[in-house]
C-alpha cells in the first residue's frame, strides 16, 4: 500500500463523520503548486468536499448551539472548524474556496476527477450532477500517489439535447455566454423571487435532469439561496 493510500484512507476515516469526503488529488510540477504555510510550493493537493447533502446534518447540528448561532458566514466557519485540525495532523497546509485570493478550486476538480463546466459555471458530476461542492483543500509538500483514481471521461451535458438549464431561469441569468449575477439576485428580492428560487432553490439547478438523487434538502437550498442573495 503506498503512502498516499494510507493518508487518503486516514483522511476518509477523519472526515466521514462530518460528512466532508476526499473528493481527488490533484498534483503539480517542481514550483507549479500553490503556496504552502511555509511559503514553498505544493506538490500535492487532496480536495475535501460535500456529495448530495452529505455535510447538511453535521454542519446544521453544529450550527444549532449558542456559540455558533448569529455567524455570518457558518458554512465557511464550520469547514474551518473541521477542516484545519485535521490539516494540523497530516502536517498539510488548508484551504478554503472562499478566502481571498480564490485558489483555482474549479481547476483543480477538473484536474483530479476530469469534471467539466455545466451552463451554469457549476461543475457537473455524471453520478451527483449539480449536487456537490467544495469545503476545502489540502495542500501536501510531496507528490501523493493516487491509487484509486477514478477519472470522469463522459460529460453529462453532451448527452442532454434539451438543456433545461438554459430555459428554466424567470430572468435569462444563465445563459450560455455567462451568469447574469445582478440579474439573478435583483429577481431573488422579487415577490416571486421570494416564493421561487429563494424557497426551492435556483430553478436552473433544479432543472438539471442529472443525479436528482442527490438534490439537497429545502432548507440547504434556502440557506444557499439566502447566501447568494446577500
Ligand atoms: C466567485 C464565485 C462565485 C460568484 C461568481 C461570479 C462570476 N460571475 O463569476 C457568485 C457569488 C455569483 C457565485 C455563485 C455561485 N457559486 Co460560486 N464560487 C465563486 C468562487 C469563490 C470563485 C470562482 C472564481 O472566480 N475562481 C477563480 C479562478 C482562478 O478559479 P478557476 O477554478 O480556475 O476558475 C473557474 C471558475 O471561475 C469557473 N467559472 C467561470 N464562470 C463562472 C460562473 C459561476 C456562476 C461559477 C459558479 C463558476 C464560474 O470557471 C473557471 C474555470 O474552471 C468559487 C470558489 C473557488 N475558490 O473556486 C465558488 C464556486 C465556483 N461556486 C460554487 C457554487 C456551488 C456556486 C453557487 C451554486 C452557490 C449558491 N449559493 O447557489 C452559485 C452558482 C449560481 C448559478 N449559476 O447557479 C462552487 C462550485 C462547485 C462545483 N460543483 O463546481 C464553488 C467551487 C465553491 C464551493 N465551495 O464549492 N460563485
Amino acid at each position: 500500500m503506498s503512502i498516499g493510500s494510507v493518508i487518503v484512507g486516514e483522511l476518509r476515516a477523519a472526515l466521514a463523520p462530518h460528512g466532508v469526503f476526499v473528493r481527488g488529488i490533484v498534483s503539480f510540477g517542481e514550483g507549479e503548486g500553490p503556496a504552502l504555510a511555509d511559503g514553498t510550493p505544493a506538490r500535492s493537493v487532496i480536495l475535501l468536499g460535500n456529495i448530495g447533502g452529505s455535510i447538511w446534518q453535521p454542519f446544521s447540528r453544529w450550527r444549532q448551539s449558542s456559540e455558533n448561532a448569529g455567524r455570518n458566514d457558518p458554512l465557511d466557519d464550520w469547514s474551518k472548524a473541521i477542516i484545519r485540525p485535521v490539516a494540523a495532523a497530516f502536517d498539510a497546509t488548508a484551504y478554503f474556496p472562499s478566502d481571498p485570493l480564490w485558489q483555482p478550486f474549479q481547476r483543480w476538480a477538473m484536474q483530479a476527477e476530469g469534471l467539466k463546466t455545466s451552463p451554469l459555471g457549476i461543475l457537473i458530476h455524471p453520478d451527483y450532477g449539480l449536487w456537490h461542492g467544495y469545503r476545502g483543500a489540502l495542500g501536501f509538500a510531496d507528490v501523493i500517489e493516487d491509487d484509486e483514481r477514478g477519472m470522469v471521461v463522459a460529460h453529462a451535458c453532451d448527452h442532454c439535447a434539451e438543456k433545461p438549464c438554459l430555459t428554466a431561469c424567470p430572468v435569462d441569468a444563465i445563459t450560455l455566454t455567462g451568469f447574469d449575477v445582478a440579474g439573478c439576485r435583483s429577481h431573488l428580492r422579487t415577490d416571486a423571487g421570494k416564493a421561487g428560487c429563494m424557497t426551492g432553490g435556483c430553478l436552473a439547478r433544479n432543472a438539471c435532469p442529472v443525479g436528482t438523487g442527490y438534490r439537497y434538502s429545502q432548507a440547504q437550498l434556502a440557506f444557499h439561496m439566502a447566501a447568494l442573495r446577500s
